[in-house]
């Protein structure tokens, strides 16, 4: 049988509380790369969820969790309109991009974000250095993302494999119907400038399928 001296438990000890400690630090590391997602409501009719790759429309309002004080909102802020963005691919803060997946229409969360999927260390005016956030989430509306040949499809009315602005703006304007949602013409026209001031490469005034496509090579 082998009998510890007192010297080697105190030693044994020791380094067992360093490995506690190693152990918290590890764990106290992995939570804070992690997101927190509460679904604050969902829709009886949750049947279309979000994926990679898919066009989210939606409004949130941005926090910082330590105080609680807004820093921004997106009812207020330019013309009060929902963002357009594409899920997964850094458009939005990385820890939306994780946050906003298998959501659906009409679904409210509200995320919170360390600083390392958010602003990080230094932050973004207004959002101090080494800030978490937290966002509440209102999902207007999903679209199959631009890689999909079904919305490409959907759009290209007179089927001539390219979009023209009044093709793009014509399917937001059915899509906006469909969820109730009623704007001035101008806002269309805000939307489809901006559709193609990203997309339209060769600024022919149209998008091929290639230009609308433009996520086709990324993994989804
Ligand atoms: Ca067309
Ligand atoms: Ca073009």
């Amino acid at each position: 049988m082998c009998k510890m001296s007192e010297r080697s438990v105190m030693y044994f000890i020791l380094c067992l509380q360093i490995l506690n400690a190693f152990v918290d630090l590890i764990y106290a590391s992995e939570s804070n790369a992690d997101i927190k997602v509460d679904i604050l409501f969902v829709p009886e009719n949750c049947t279309q969820k979000t994926k990679k790759g898919d066009l989210l429309h939606a409004h949130y309002d941005g926090y910082l969790a330590k105080d609680g004080s807004q820093f921004y909102c997106s009812r207020s802020a330019k013309n009060g309109s929902p963002h357009w963005f594409v899920l997964g691919i850094g458009e939005v803060i990385k820890g939306l991009d994780m946050g906003l997946k298998d959501m659906c229409p009409g679904e409210k969360r509200k995320i919170t974000v360390p600083p390392s999927l958010a602003f990080g260390e230094k932050g973004k005016n207004p959002v101090p250095p080494n800030a978490t956030v937290i966002f509440e989430v209102e999902l207007l509306h999903v679209r199959r993302g631009p890689h999909s040949m079904e919305a490409f499809k959907e759009m290209d009315i007179n089927n001539d494999q390219t979009l023209t602005k009044e093709e793009v703006k014509d399917h937001l304007k059915m899509e906006a119907k469909k969820i109730n949602v009623q704007k001035e013409e101008s806002y269309f026209d805000a939307v489809v400038t901006d559709v193609f001031s990203r997309n339209d490469k060769d600024t022919d005034g149209t998008l091929s399928l290639q230009e609308y496509n433009v996520y086709e090579h990324d993994e989804l």
